[in-house]
This record gives structure tokens, C-alpha cells and sequence, in this order.
């Protein structure tokens, strides 16, 4: 049985200790997935997350980020496009980037 850490009801894909996010965001309001949720961050209090979209425009940057990027734009709420997103996280802030991957912004509509 896996733990279920953001209290969704899902276990988590995630152990205890490993960094993961999940690999998608569905900003639908059904409560999955709405926001982006990386599990054990908390654990590294200087990390930094950036996520850049397939342009390689830099789009959201987080230093302690707190698990609501949501598909929007911080800056104005606009919506990001359905498309991939490549993030990079630097979990100790000394400017190494420690993992990369991608997600995914899926919109029904
Ligand atoms: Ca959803
Ligand atoms: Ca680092």
C-alpha cells in the first residue's frame, strides 16, 4: 500500500524520500492532478524550480515552491497551452541542476 501524501485518495507513484512529480497536469477542478504536486521537496528548504515551455521560454520559477502551479501563468493567470513543459529543479539552490523531465498540460477542451 502506498502512502498517500497530498490526501487525494490516490497512493502515491512516489516513495517516502525520492523527488517525483507527477507527469501531468489536468486543470479540470475535478481535483486530480489540478495542481502540480511534487512529493518530498519540502525536504530540500533551497530548492528551485523552473519550467520552460517548448520554446524554451521560461514560464514559472519557484524558490520553495509550493505544490500550486495549476496550468496558469503566476504572473497573470493566464492559461498555459495544452503542450509539453520541460521544468528543471536544483534541490540544494547551488545552481547544478540535480534532475530535469518533462510534464504535461492536458486540457479536455
Ligand atoms: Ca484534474
Ligand atoms: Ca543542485
Amino acid at each position: 500500500m502506498h502512502q498517500d501524501i497530498d490526501g487525494n485518495g490516490v497512493g502515491d507513484v512516489c516513495d517516502v524520500t525520492k523527488v517525483c512529480g507527477a507527469e501531468a497536469i489536468t486543470p479540470n477542478g475535478d481535483g486530480i492532478n489540478d495542481r502540480w504536486v511534487i512529493q518530498n521537496l519540502q525536504n530540500y528548504p533551497n530548492h528551485e524550480v523552473r519550467v520552460f515551455n517548448t520554446w524554451g521560454q521560461q514560464v514559472f520559477v519557484a524558490k520553495g515552491y509550493d505544490n500550486t502551479l495549476d496550468g496558469s501563468l503566476k504572473t497573470n493567470r493566464a492559461a498555459l497551452p495544452r503542450s509539453s513543459y520541460y521544468y528543471q529543479i536544483d534541490l540544494d539552490g547551488n545552481g547544478k541542476i540535480d534532475f530535469d523531465g518533462w510534464i504535461y498540460v492536458v486540457r479536455e477542451n
